[in-house]
């Protein structure tokens, strides 16, 4: 198929701690699924993001890389994919300037993640942390993307980047694509194992609330042993009443492939202890691959460098022709 009939897809993760099942199932598993022959796709290691919460500069320099290494091991094959590092794009930085003087201050104080990180982060509520949803909409205009694969925290963010699309094509004439985001049925909001009303996060201060993809087996084994489930004994699907075993479920699926009846049905008659022995043990062994891929990668500098490198290359190629089309609509060329 011809380069310019293909769709583009364009997602980001950021470098800020131990990724998660949250990440791999609502976003990092699809990101996998969406490289066909009819679509040409953009992942991103968002460390420009990463900065808007305070970070050890030597951690942040190496987590790139093991992020890299982690996107290789959950099967993005850097033959069909462009696989690169934000801050090695500078256009990036450039666009987020020239959108942020397209952005209210108004629509970035209805950012549902902005409210709650400025609560968690109380000490360091930063400009970056308010302008955060322009970056991403640049990363997401930068590269004309169709499709944008995330989990249901991002879904705001979304929409705010098609805002941001629209009125600056209606200003300056046409000039972005307008993206839409992709949003899997189940899983695209794995909640935290202690708290099921909380989303699973990478920063979490409890370590029994997330499992990271790297966790070994038996780590794995016993946080979902230690899962909060329900006060009542039966298994159903049901959210709102039963979130920790709906959860559980969720995640069941999203492992085994079984459809949300299939696995209610499969679980019928067993109690909670059987659910999440079964649920540890599928993720177990659908983590393992990853696992092993990701320690013989990351062993590799050299060719993880190679990756990076080129993948920056390819992304700038993209990045450099929207970003003087957007400076020659405004005026600055
Ligand atoms: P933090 O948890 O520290 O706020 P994060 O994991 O939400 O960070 P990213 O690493 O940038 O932030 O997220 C990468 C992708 O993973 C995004 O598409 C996001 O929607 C998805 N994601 C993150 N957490 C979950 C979750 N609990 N369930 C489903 N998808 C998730
Ligand atoms: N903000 C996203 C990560 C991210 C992203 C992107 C996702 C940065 N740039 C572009 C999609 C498209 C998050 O999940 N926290």
């Amino acid at each position: 198929m011809a380069e310019q009939e293909k769709k583009t897809v364009l997602s980001g993760i950021q470098p800020s701690g131990s990724p998660t099942l949250g990440n791999y199932v609502g976003a990092l598993k699809n990101w996998k699924l969406l490289q066909t022959d009819d679509r040409l796709c953009y992942y991103c290691v968002a460390n420009l993001h990463a900065l808007t919460v305070r970070q050890d500069p030597a951690d942040l320099r190496r987590r790139a890389g093991e992020t890299v290494a982690l996107l290789l091991a959950c099967g993005i094959d850097p033959e069909k994919s462009v696989l690169f590092v934000q801050s090695h794009v500078h256009e990036h930085a450039e666009l987020n300037w020239v959108l942020c003087c397209n952005t209210y201050m108004g629509e970035l104080s209805r950012m549902t993640q902005f409210k709650d990180k400025s609560a968690k982060h109380a000490d360091n509520i930063n400009a970056g942390l308010f302008t955060y949803p322009v970056l991403m909409a640049g990363d997401i205009l930068l590269y004309q993307s169709d499709l944008v694969p995330v989990g249901a925290d991002q879904k705001q963010h979304i929409e705010i980047a098609r805002d941001i699309a629209i009125r600056f094509n209606n200003a300056y004439g046409e000039t972005f694509k307008i993206p839409e985001g992709f949003i899997p049925q189940f899983g695209a909001r794995v909640m935290s194992l202690q708290d099921p009303s909380m989303k699973m996060s990478k920063s979490d201060p409890n370590p029994n609330g997330f499992v990271a993809i790297m966790d070994d087996p038996s780590v794995i084994m016993k946080k979902f042993k230690r899962a909060v489930t329900d006060s009542d004994t039966f298994i159903a699907f049901d959210p709102e009443n039963k979130p920790g075993v709906s959860n559980l479920l969720s995640i069941y699926t999203s492992f085994t492939g079984l459809t949300m009846d299939e696995a209610v049905k499969h679980f019928d008659g067993l109690g909670y202890g059987s659910l999440k022995a079964e649920v540890a043990e599928a993720v177990i062994a659908g983590l393992e691959p990853v696992q092993n891929e990701y320690k013989k990668i990351l062993s590799d500098k050299a060719y993880l460098e190679k990756i990076m490198s080129d993948g920056a290359e390819k992304a700038s190629a993209q990045a450099r022709k929207t970003l003087r089309k957007v400076y020659r609509k405004v005026g600055l060329a």
